[in-house]
């Protein structure tokens, strides 16, 4: 993705945590070991334990075993090698940049649970956005939370960007129409909507997402032309959960990875991989506005296994 920049050290710094206790875990039970079964069923305990899942874990271990059959695998070292690739494998060459509309504005929508790191994400999307001499305009749709509307005009402020807002308790569609209206007659170049942190299963929220999905749809063609879903790393499997979830409910194009800098579960990532048809996008490495990368699957699974000298 042209507009950010994958920044490798950051990556591993933010993947510090995860990279302890995955690849810590598999190296302190593997490290001078000879392959047999018993191994395996260790390394397959571990792999469970750890954030990757099970889909994932058994495709794995199924790789082992092939390979320690065939003589292909015979050193607990050679394993880490092992995973390593196949992890890699798992993201075939495919477009993750995010979707730009052929006309402005670009409508891009912002879901997730509560907490997760929705507004947060946004501030450091239109950083990323506004570094890349686009223009952005934010829309303050989550009308529910008390501060939240006040949380996005400072980030606003900070960065240089226009909020345009509703009042707090209003209808969040309305809020969509005035920001698409805005975004419109501004001429620029990416409106960001902020969405209120709802689950899966709170049908009148989910059926408010809907509303403002088609506000947007009728004012500009084509819009929302990206609906990113905000997951919160730190949260292990639940984050997949709300992944199979929204990807139903809410037509999510995309999945921004938020803070894995405070996780040791970025294997989550895989789980992902594994488990829904939504491409990871972005990843959140910080509370800074800097803090956002494109999502690499080779230079993540390198930052994953990374020597920690390295
Ligand atoms: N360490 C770290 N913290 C993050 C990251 N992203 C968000 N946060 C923090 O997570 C907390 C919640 O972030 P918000 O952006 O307010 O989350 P939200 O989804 O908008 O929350 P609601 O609007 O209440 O649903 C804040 O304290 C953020 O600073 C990240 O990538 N890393
Ligand atoms: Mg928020």
């Amino acid at each position: 993705m042209a507009i950010f920049k994958s920044i490798l050290g950051s990556l591993k710094k933010g993947l510090t945590k995860t990279r302890e206790t995955f690849a810590g875990g598999l190296r302190s039970i593997l490290a001078g070991r000879v392959l047999n079964d018993e191994l395996i069923d260790e390394l397959e305990a571990r792999l469970i334990e750890s954030d990757v899942g099970v889909a994932a874990t058994r495709d794995l271990i199924e790789g082992v075993r092939a390979d320690y059959k065939a003589g292909k695998l015979t050193r607990g070292e050679d394993v880490i090698d092992f995973l390593k690739r196949r992890l890699i494998e798992m993201w075939p060459p495919a477009d993750r940049a995010l979707t730009f509309a052929p006309t402005n504005p670009t409508v891009i929508l912002v879901t997730g649970v509560n907490g997760v790191g929705k507004t947060t994400s946004i501030a450091k999307l239109a950083h990323a956005l506004k570094a890349d001499g686009k223009t952005v305009l934010l829309g303050a749709c989550d009308t529910f939370r008390a501060g939240a509307v006040r949380q996005l005009e400072i980030w606003g402020e900070r960065l240089g960007v226009d909020v345009i807002k509703g009042q707090q308790g209003g209808d969040p569609a309305a809020v969509a129409f005035d920001a698409c209206a805005a975004a419109k007659a501004r001429g620029v170049d990416v409106l960001i909507l902020d969405t209120a942190g709802r689950l899966q299963t709170q049908d009148p929220l989910m059926r408010q997402l809907e509303k403002i999905r088609a506000v947007a749809a009728k004012q500009i063609e084509g819009a929302p032309h990206e609906a990113l879903l905000v997951l919160d790393a730190t949260s292990g499997q639940n984050a997949l959960r709300q992944a199979e979830s929204f990807s139903a409910a809410a037509g999510v194009t995309g999945i921004v990875l938020a803070k894995l800098d405070g996780s040791a579960r970025g294997g989550i990532v895989v789980a992902i991989r594994r488990g829904v048809d939504i491409p990871v996008k972005l990843v959140g490495v910080g509370e800074r506005p800097e803090d956002l990368q494109p999502f690499d699957p080779e230079a993540f699974i390198e930052a994953m296994f990374a020597d920690d000298e390295g």
